[in-house]
């Protein structure tokens, strides 16, 4: 008998271990870690080495199931799913593996022997900031509902040297700052060097005759760079569950540039390795617009390329001989977030017919069979173009490939449409011209079986409207996903006394099925569980307020109303009209009509494109104008301003839970969701907003008396280009007028003068294409209404009782099981 097989060392290897969850298991393993492995006594006064320790004794605990579930996929064999995102806005993980494992008790009994909180450790980590907004962290979000729904979904993506920049207010200026996040290392990651897979760049294609004298095609003379994984593990909600989160490293190979460099000094060739390294460095900070680097698409092509490679590696490794694809669409299915890795369309064409010898036909239906596309944009900057150019020289057999698909698309519409060359023009992959383009979001049309949009309206705008040619061509692939956010986070982990009274109110099933919020709808008509609810609302603007004066060095008053907005800084989520509106109030404050007047903490937090002028001249004025008036004696009872610096992931956990008017004021037609609506929601704020993205499904929910509506609807908003005179606007509403002259007159920009001239230009130009002016009137009587229904504290509560209440719908496990019954499951 052979006992010491490689088979039976894996095997011993691989038994389960079962750490202990109680509070002695994890207190000796907390010590191990504190005393030995990192090597400190009680005197080392940081946090930050208990920090370490802490993630070290969840991270055992982590890997335990991890390892668990991998041989539970392994053994049932389910279809699997790839998210595959250039962005992943992860935040903390900590906190949030400690309440997913349901060691929270343990660990805060265990770190009163440290004299320490739970927070203050919480507090040590550094947020993974590898996304820019909404779509990084609705990756994010999914991460954790696939996790805790036990799907078997992969999240791909790239591990950035350095994530979203920092942004930090000097003399009301955004200025950037690099976030080297792995500074202190990171205890979540584990590097996977031999799953390392190799990506061309450059070369050319070569045509060949195999053994059968058939012809095949090879990418040659490339530059390769090595793609090695950092796995994040990603735990689903007390449930023993832990999904990955492969991150991409890019690497030299040794060989790298060799050829190149062989004439050339050792020196050289082994300075060069930096361009290798430099694909994953760091995260373009663009939330809404294309700046088409090269950089970018080699990110894109990076990402695509090894996670395919990784796929199908496994495929083959299961599947025998490597040859039999004819299953691979049944068990396999790839998410595209957005276009920004739709070249795996192409990468997975050419990894089945260069490497696996498939032929077209059947590359491609294994092709149409496996991908789905997921918009999330409507704007035209944001739309994808590549340079044919570019692909020539840096992804020259991905080219061919896409010329290929192309051809054989147009044919299809030219048999579907005879003699309209127009709608061929139209709808062809390559955009001609004198530099013709690659549409990217056609190419994830026609390559995928699946196009989602992330609202109602959103969804209805794409077919009629960008998508409408191919709407008319294939309308079984339109489908919506209205989008969802994680309750653990956005509730459970972010506002531990709200999560405490509605368990105490109706248990704890919400937790993983938050329709059951629902029940707390009988209870806003208690007096006594109102109180209670306006005691825990309080209890969280307190600890806002303690971030904004340490942040902005601005006192929020707890007893005014806290009117927040933040999100990225664009003119289309016309922060502007916010601004707008404060101006308004600080120019009836100073006129001493005050009548009616609700008392407002206003907070304004978000981060602009560094190459986004426009957006940094918002963020100075608004800066400017919270300036004038927090020093204004006048203002002090009234009225507050702040711009919150750096807001990020770990900001929102503070923020949401504190506030009670969300802002969700976008042009209507322009913000294809939005998500920080939602998480206001969950926490009890009232939203005034537009009729746009999911704030519509959001009005629908809670009922138009619970919603604070305003504005013109996408349809009007469109009618209202054509004859839109905003000076007219603003001639005939005098208090518009007014605003207008103080932000012209140099009020908030004494000693800089025409820093606001492009500011007032765009709001009084009549191609404004956010026509903030067309909607300012109707803002600022839907803010009176705030106003007044605050000033109704009973009625203000059972409103905002009512929004959590009826915020199930925008769980991300609602979201994510409706991806996977009509997606990720469905049949061939
Ligand atoms: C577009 C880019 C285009 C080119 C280069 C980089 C880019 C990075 C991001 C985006 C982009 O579309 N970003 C978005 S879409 N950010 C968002 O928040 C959006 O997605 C959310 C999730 O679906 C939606 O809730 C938002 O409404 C939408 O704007």
């Amino acid at each position: 008998m052979k006992t010491h097989s490689k088979e039976s060392q894996v095997n011993s290897i691989a038994k389960p271990i079962k750490l202990g969850m109680d509070e002695a298991s994890v207190g000796d393993d907390l010590q191990r870690y504190f005393g030995l492995t990192l090597g400190r006594d009680e005197d080392s006064d940081s946090h930050h080495y208990l920090y370490s320790a802490v993630a070290l004794t969840v991270r055992d605990r982590l890997v335990e199931r991890w390892r668990a579930t991998r041989d539970r996929y392994m053994e049932q064999n389910p279809k699997r799913v790839a998210y595959l995102s250039l962005e992943f806005l992860m935040g903390r993980a900590l906190n949030n593996a400690v309440l997913n494992l349901d060691l929270e008790a343990q660990m805060r009994a265990v770190l009163q022997q440290y004299a320490c909180e739970l927070e203050d450790v919480n507090a040590e980590e550094l947020d993974a900031g590898l996304g820019n907004g909404g779509l990084g962290r609705l990756a994010a979000c999914f991460l954790d509902s696939c996790a805790s729904l036990q799907l078997p979904v992969t999240g791909y993506g790239i591990r950035y040297e350095y994530g979203m920049f920092h942004q930090k207010i000097k003399n009301g200026y955004q200025v950037e700052y690099p976030d080297h996040w792995l500074r202190n290392g990171n205890p979540w990651e584990i590097e996977s060097p031999e799953n390392a897979r190799s990506v061309k760049f450059f070369g050319h294609t070569e045509y060949y005759l195999d053994q059968n004298g058939k012809e095949r095609a090879r990418w040659v003379s490339t530059n390769d760079v090595l793609a090695v994984p950092y796995d994040v593990p990603v735990p689903g909600y007390q449930n023993g569950t832990v999904n990955t989160l492969r991150l991409w490293k890019s690497e030299a190979t040794d060989e790298f540039n060799l050829d190149e460099f062989n004439a050339g000094s050792y020196t050289d060739a082994v300075a060069a390795k930096n361009l290798a390294e430099q694909i994953t460095m760091v995260l373009y900070p663009n939330d809404a617009s294309e700046n088409g680097k090269e950089l970018r698409l080699r990110q894109q092509y990076f990402l695509s390329s090894a996670s395919l490679q990784d796929v199908l590696h496994r495929w083959v490794k299961r599947n025998g001989n490597g040859k039999d694809f004819s299953n691979f669409s049944a068990k396999n299915c790839f998410q595209l977030n957005d276009t920004h890795p739709t070249v795996a369309i192409a990468e997975l064409m050419r990894l089945l017919m260069d490497d696996y010898f498939l032929e077209w036909d059947d590359a491609w239906a294994i092709t149409q069979k496996t991908m789905a596309y997921t918009n999330h944009t409507l704007l035209p900057e944001a739309l994808e173009m590549w340079p044919v150019s570019l692909f020539k020289t840096l992804l020259p057999r991905i080219l061919d490939i896409i010329y290929e698909i192309n051809a054989r698309f147009l044919i299809q519409v030219a048999q579907r449409y005879p003699g309209d060359v127009e709608r061929q023009r139209r709808m062809s992959i390559i955009e001609e011209g004198d530099n013709p383009k690659v549409r990217m979001a056609y190419l994830a049309i026609v390559g995928s079986f699946s196009v989602n949009g992330v609202a109602a309206l959103h969804t209805k705008l794409l077919k009629a409207g960008l998508f409408n040619d191919f709407y008319e061509l294939w309308p079984e692939k339109f489908n919506n996903k209205t989008n969802g956010v994680t309750p653990r986070r956005w509730l459970a982990h972010c506002n531990p006394s709200l999560k405490a009274l509605i368990t105490d109110t109706i248990g704890n099933d919400w937790t993983s099925d938050l329709d059951h919020l629902e029940k707390l709808k009988p209870f806003a008509q208690n007096k006594e569980f109102r109180d209670r609810w306006i005691d825990v609302k309080h209890s969280c603007k307190i600890k806002l307020a303690e971030l904004v004066k340490s942040k902005c060095d601005v006192q929020f008053n707890p007893n005014m109303l806290f009117d927040v907005q933040v999100k990225r800084i664009h003119e289309y989520k016309r922060q502007l009209l916010n601004v707008l509106h404060v101006i308004h109030l600080y120019d009836r404050i100073t006129r001493g009509d005050t009548e009616g007047m609700q008392p407002r903490s206003v907070l304004i937090g978000g981060k602009a494109a560094p190459g986004y002028a426009m957006a940094k001249t918002i963020i100075k004025l608004i800066n400017n104008v919270a300036a004038i008036v927090n020093k204004d004696p006048r203002c002090q009872d009234w009225l507050k301003v702040a711009f919150l610096p750096d807001y990020k992931v770990t900001s929102m956990e503070i923020i949401c839970p504190a506030t009670e008017l969300s802002e969700q004021i976008s042009t209507a037609g322009k913000e294809a969701s939005g998500t920080g609506n939602m998480k206001f929601m969950m926490n009890g704020a009232l939203t005034i907003g537009t009729l746009d993205g999911a704030n519509i499904e959001i009005l629908e929910a809670v009922g138009e008396d619970n919603f604070f509506l305003f504005g013109l609807d996408a349809e009007q908003v469109q009618e209202a280009r054509s004859s839109y005179d905003p000076n007219l606007i603003i001639e005939t509403d005098k208090e518009f007028a007014r605003v207008m002259h103080l932000v012209e007159s140099g009020h908030f920009n004494q000693f800089e003068p025409g820093v606001f001239d492009a500011v007032s230009a765009s709001i009084r130009s009549r191609d404004d294409a956010w026509i903030t002016a067309a909607d300012f009137r109707s803002y600022v009587d839907a803010q009176k209404k705030v106003a007044l229904a605050y000033q109704d504290r009973e009625s203000w509560t059972v409103k905002s009782i009512l929004n959590t209440a009826s915020s199930g719908r925008f769980s991300s496990d609602r979201t994510i099981s409706e991806y996977n019954r009509d997606i990720w499951s469905r049949d061939e």
